[in-house]
């Protein structure tokens, strides 16, 4: 065995890694600033980064056309059992597939650095923290896995068991081969899980969620198993902490599917005077059970990968502060002046523009000049509404769950479950229009439980189990239903959205404390009175409950919920039952 590093598992593992990929060398990550400074130097010189002018330690990257969302189609769980994975997972038989990926790796970094990261999701030394090592051939992938994960010695020192993570982008070279800039395959991309064994194994793609392991691989497939077994919740949430006028605050966590509003929610600058929101985290939370009885949250992540496109600085002043410096650009529109660019950053587009895909730009292409899913990578420590317990090894106290999605029609802007059931009910029948965040039909409704469909690495009819199993405890959080996306007959939202989803959070807010009027719907509570004067909308398009397009709903619901069969827990029939009782159905 080779002495990589003082950790044998680490080094029997890596052993294995050198003699199937092949590597020309092997670097350890250390996480410091110079070891990032000398990648970044790297990936300019390799013509991947291009210094911003504007923005200090900044970049701008753009990817190879065919690699620029998740690939839902080429992700797999591979336990044990079909059932285990269930209907709405890819299932491979484990060792079919394990025989094709050792084919598939076998010298696959040949020419190439094979890079070391040991990454701690969660604060290093939290009991809740889980740790990986992540092993790869691309230096992007270092740079921005510094960025969303904690890396490095401080990781490596204290390492214990891991989570071993294999990504290549699958492109070996040959002596004196030039490199592409964006290496890739359009070929095979495969993004693979095995959760009885806890590993995972990517090829062929650099980009976001599919190489940078730590995030939707571990914090989400990998962790949801391991939260299971373990009695706990790994969520595709953000957790913000919202403060009223009179200096009360509470914490709140949003699921929200991909590209949904979850890092704009987060970042909330809110319009009504002396309402503060703070934020944790704008992707992923943990969630356990504390000995008070609460649900205790933490952000097992360190950066923002957020998206681009209609961020600017009225829809998202604190984003765009957080992206001043030491920021990651990928495949946004670039600047004559050497800057950044995305639709909706300024009313008009700058004179003169180089598309993402690095070519001359202009309006009359009548393509947008950034892709609709181009993301910054930014480390939230940036972010100017840090909450001051973002790094709390117990995590926050939650008081509200809510589920959003991207609905046109149907889904009032806000209401509240009766009980935890309900909620439950409501986080499983979740569907949403489809966005650019993942390779698919854009704007195509589907059903998106929990905001976990391409996320949840286990049988989903086990997952809403797991949710209902905690309706016994005390303490719980209230849940919640909004939907910022509804539109009038001429296809334009009907509410503004952005800062003004405070009103809906003061709503939440004063309802966890027992205050805050509602009205009984057959859907839940919905506000009685909501003070929106100032603002162009109709309280009717956004309240409204369309009784006959909610029965075809729950027609919708119950025939996807037949997809789980036996398994799906009765009490979700139970409570589909009960909503179309109130319906009058
Ligand atoms: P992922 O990073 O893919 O998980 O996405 P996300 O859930 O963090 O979504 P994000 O906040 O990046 O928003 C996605 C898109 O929705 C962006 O184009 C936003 O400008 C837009 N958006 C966010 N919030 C609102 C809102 O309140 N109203 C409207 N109309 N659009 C919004
Ligand atoms: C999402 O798609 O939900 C994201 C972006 O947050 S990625 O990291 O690419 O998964
Ligand atoms: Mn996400």
């Amino acid at each position: 065995m080779t002495n990589w590093t003082p950790h044998e598992k680490l080094n029997a593992w890596l052993d294995d890694m050198v003699a199937l990929c092949k590597p020309s060398s092997l670097h350890i990550c250390d996480g410091s600033q110079e070891e990032y400074e000398t990648l970044c130097q790297l990936l300019i010189h390799k013509g991947v980064f291009v210094p911003l002018k504007q923005r200090a330690n900044s970049f701008w990257c753009h990817s190879d056309p065919q690699d620029v969302a998740r690939v839902e189609e080429a992700t797999f769980i591979c336990s044990q059992n079909q059932e285990e994975a269930g209907p709405t997972n890819n299932w491979r038989d484990p060792v079919e597939m394990r025989h094709h990926l050792l084919k598939l790796f076998a010298g696959c970094m040949q020419g190439r650095v094979m890079y070391v990261i040991p990454f701690c999701m969660g604060p290093i030394g939290s009991p809740y923290s889980v740790m990986g090592v992540e092993v790869t051939d691309s230096p992007y992938v270092v740079c921005n896995m510094r960025i969303m994960t904690r890396i490095g010695s401080s990781v490596l020192n204290l390492l214990e068991d891991f989570v071993p993570c294999l990504h290549s982008v699958g492109v070996p070279l040959q002596p004196d081969e030039k490199d592409m800039a964006w290496p890739c395959r359009h070929d095979q991309k495969y993004i693979v899980h095995f959760p009885e064994t806890r590993e995972i194994w990517s090829f062929g793609s650099g980009y976001g969620g599919n190489a940078l392991l730590g995030k939707k691989c571990l914090a989400l497939r990998i962790a949801s198993v391991m939260a299971r077994d373990g009695g706990w919740l790994a969520e595709h949430m953000l957790i913000i902490g919202v403060t009223n006028p009179a200096g009360e605050k509470k914490y709140m966590a949003a699921a929200f599917p991909s590209g949904c509003g979850k890092t704009n929610l987060a970042m909330l600058q809110p319009s009504l005077p002396g309402w503060k929101i703070e934020m944790l985290g704008d992707d992923i939370a943990w969630m356990r059970f504390g000995s008070d009885g609460r649900v205790y949250a933490i952000n097992p992540e360190f950066g923002i990968f957020g998206i681009g496109p209609g961020t600017s600085t009225s829809s998202n002043p604190n984003a765009m502060t957080t992206i001043e410096k030491n920021t990651i650009f990928t495949n946004t529109a670039f600047t004559a002046e050497g800057d950044i660019w995305w639709e909706g950053m300024t009313l008009q587009p700058p004179s003169s523009l180089t598309s993402w895909k690095g070519v001359p730009w202009s309006s009359d292409l009548a393509i947008p000049a950034a892709h609709p899913n181009a993301r910054f990578t930014v480390p939230l420590s940036q972010s100017p509404i840090l909450d001051p317990l973002w790094e709390d090894p117990k995590g926050v106290p939650i008081s509200a769950i809510i589920f959003g999605s991207r609905r046109s029609t149907v889904i009032p802007l806000v209401y509240e479950s009766f009980n935890w059931e309900q909620g439950v009910f409501i986080g499983a029948s979740l569907s949403s229009e489809m966005t650019a965040a993942a390779k698919g039909e854009v704007g195509k409704l589907r059903h998106d439980p929990f905001a976990m469909l391409p996320f949840c690495g286990y049988n989903m009819a086990d997952y809403f189990k797991h949710w209902l199993h905690f309706s016994t405890k005390e303490h719980l959080p209230r849940i919640y239903s909004v939907n910022w996306f509804r539109k009038n007959s001429e296809g334009q939202f009907v509410w503004p959205g952005y800062s003004e989803n405070i009103h809906v959070l003061k709503w939440i807010f004063e309802r966890t404390s027992g205050e805050g009027d509602a009205k009984e719907t057959p859907l839940g509570f919905i506000p009685e009175h909501m003070d929106l004067s100032g603002l162009n909308v109709r309280i009717a398009s956004l309240f409204s409950i369309d009784n006959q397009a909610w029965r075809k709903e729950a027609e919708e619901i119950r025939s996807y919920f037949a997809l789980f069969g036996e398994r799906l827990p009765k009490e979700l029939i139970d409570q589909l039952n009960a909503l179309e009782e109130r319906l009058g159905v």
